[in-house]
């Protein structure tokens, strides 16, 4: 959906928010991504609240986009392409309803594009079905300063090392014509 700042927005929980911005920055036609929460019911929800996963909130992501560039849909390929599409609850070794995977919808047309490329994956997956909720996005509450960009700026963390880097590799493998120019922000 298009702002009054020509960007459009769209907003994926996949996991630990740092990974999944990671992702999306990697992405040609992003602009920015903010890391938050949705998908709960508290008012203001910080990183403690939202870990105790009794906000209803999961890690989330804003990602701010050009849709002349990157489509919605391509949005949502990554999304799927970038997750274990089966697991409930959780992305690499997280777990718990705060890291488990949701994809917001804005209007009808977003819908149904969601829900086309679900059902086309689970036809694939013969039996298994794929765990991410599908929910109509109502507000995306900002995440504290320091969950920002943090893979850029906390190269050296191990659970930067050991997951984030990995899932992005990973990903950038299965997608590289999605992917910004080398050395492009
Ligand atoms: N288990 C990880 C998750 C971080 S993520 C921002 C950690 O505590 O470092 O939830």
């Amino acid at each position: 959906v298009v702002s009054d700042d020509g960007y459009a927005r769209a907003y994926f929980a996949s996991g630990c928010f740092w990974c999944v911005e990671a992702v999306y920055e990697s992405v040609k036609g992003v602009q920015e991504v903010y890391n938050g929460y949705s998908g709960g019911h508290t008012e203001n929800p910080t990183y403690e609240a939202s870990n105790t996963g009794l906000t209803g909130h999961a890690e989330a992501v804003e990602v701010i986009y050009d849709a002349d560039i990157v489509s919605f849909k391509s949005l949502v390929d990554v999304y799927f392409g970038s997750q274990n599409i089966t697991q409930v609850n959780g992305q690499g070794p997280d777990r718990g309803s705060q890291y488990r995977s949701i994809i917001f919808f804005q209007n009808d047309e977003e819908k149904a594009v969601i829900e086309e490329k679900i059902n086309q994956l689970n036809e694939e997956l013969g039996g298994n079905k794929v765990a991410a909720e599908v929910m109509p996005f109502q507000k995306f509450w900002m995440g504290e300063g320091y969950h920002q960009d943090y893979e850029r700026r906390n190269p050296n963390n191990p659970y930067i090392r050991n997951v984030s880097i990995p899932r992005l590799n990973n990903f950038k493998a299965k997608f590289p014509d999605l992917l910004k120019e080398e050395g492009a922000h």
